[in-house]
């Protein structure tokens, strides 16, 4: 039991992980899928803790060489685990300036050099018998129970009508929608409001063979409009009435045929701080250069002069004080599926 609960732990703990980040990558029903198995083997981790507190105690007496590291980890988990809790209910959405989503992930985060070197230092043979039948049995009733736990969560938070019901799919927390006012201004992580005079600034568009520059007063021109809810994996949302120029319209089709080299792939979307994201070619029609919001001009937050809207994807997507688009070869995976910067 003591080597199958290790080995428990070690598979709850990458799928949380996973599942974590593939639900921050979809602002749609995929968000939610992973997110039923994120809370489900959450709550499979918190499950195993009689068990897990068992060997701890022994290990602790055993004083072996980094046993203290093993308890910064435990503290790290549980941070983790709490923060996730009290976002999911909306017991409490925040402490200080952090938000309880920040600290769920930034603890996770944390954790994961400790988890590398436990499972090192602390390694388990692996023999057969952690395949046998009585080892599926125990998985099965763990997730059965982790499963229920879940669900019986998410009926009381219900019933107790706790702000963790109004939550959206992604499970985030509505926010000032249709009051551009209200609108929080938040970076991805260290990016700063730039400050940029709209009278030199420029829109640099390149397409397979020519580079289109507008000013900020062409693109003022345009009118399309398209109401989107921005889902921050801070842990809000807020939806909004945009207008700007949908990118397509501003790739105009060349008069001759691209060059020999390759199909075109993907967009290429760069802020003037260099914070960038790569879009699929097919999305050109769905991506809004957005000059207002509510109907009045962007003010510096939230990306003046223009900035990417960009409906059914996570804020992390919508780039702000964009200066270039470039339509190229690569395809639209080639980049990091989170920015770094
Ligand atoms: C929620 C995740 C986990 C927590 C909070 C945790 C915590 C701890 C603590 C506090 C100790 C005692 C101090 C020490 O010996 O360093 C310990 C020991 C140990 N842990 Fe973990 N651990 C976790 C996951 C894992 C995983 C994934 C493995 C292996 C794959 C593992 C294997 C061990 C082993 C073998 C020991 C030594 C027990 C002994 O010396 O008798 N642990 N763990
Ligand atoms: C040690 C790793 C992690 C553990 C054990 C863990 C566990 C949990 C738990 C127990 C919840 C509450 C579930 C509920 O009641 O609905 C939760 C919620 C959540 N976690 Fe994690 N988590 C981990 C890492 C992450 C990471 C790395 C991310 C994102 C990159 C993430 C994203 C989320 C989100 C978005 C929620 C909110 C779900 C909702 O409100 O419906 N988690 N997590
Ligand atoms: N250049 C740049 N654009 C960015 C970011 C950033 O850090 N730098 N953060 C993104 C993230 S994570 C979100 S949620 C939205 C926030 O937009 P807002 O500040 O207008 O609410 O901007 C996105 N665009
Ligand atoms: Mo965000």
């Amino acid at each position: 039991m003591k080597r199958w609960t290790n080995l428990a732990l070690f598979v709850l703990l990458g799928l949380a992980f996973t599942t974590g980040w593939v639900a921050f990558f979809y602002s749609t029903a995929p968000s939610r899928a992973s997110l039923i198995v994120h809370a489900v083997s959450g709550y499979a981790i918190v499950a195993l803790t009689p068990w897990k507190a068992v060997i701890a105690t022994h290990g602790i007496q055993r004083r072996r060489p980094g046993w203290w590291a093993s308890l910064v980890f435990t503290a790290l988990v549980i941070t983790s685990v709490l923060a996730g809790i009290l976002h999911s209910t909306g017991l409490l959405l925040g402490i200080g300036s952090f938000s309880a989503m920040e600290i769920h992930v930034a603890a996770a985060l944390a954790a994961i050099p400790f988890v590398a070197w436990h499972v090192i230092a602390r390694r388990i043979p692996m023999r057969a018998v952690d395949l046998s039948r009585r080892s599926l049995l125990r998985a099965g009733t763990l997730a059965a129970g982790a499963g229920l736990t879940y669900g019986a969560g998410e009926v009381a938070v219900r019933l107790l009508s706790l702000p963790g019901s109004t939550r959206r799919l992604t499970g985030s927390y509505e926010y000032g929608s249709l009051q551009p006012s209200q609108l929080p201004v938040t970076q991805w992580l260290f990016d700063s409001v730039p400050s940029i005079d709209p009278a030199t600034w420029r829109l640099a568009v390149r397409t397979a063979n020519a580079v289109r520059e507008w000013t900020y007063a062409e693109l003022l021109a345009f009118d399309d409009r398209v109401q989107a809810t921005l889902d921050c994996t801070g842990g809000f949302y807020s939806t909004q009435d945009w207008s700007g120029v949908w990118l397509s319209e501003l790739l105009t089709p060349h008069p001759n045929p691209p060059p020999q080299g390759g199909r075109e792939m993907s967009i290429y979307v760069r802020s003037l701080t260099g914070y960038d994201r790569r879009f699929a070619i097919e999305e050109a029609g769905r991506l809004l250069i957005a000059t207002r919001l509510g109907g009045m001009p962007l003010d510096p937050g939230h990306g003046f002069p223009v900035r990417i809207v960009a409906p059914d994807r996570r804020g992390y997507w919508w780039v702000k004080w964009v200066t270039a688009i470039r339509i190229d070869t690569l395809p639209s995976w080639w980049q990091l599926p989170f920015p770094v910067q």
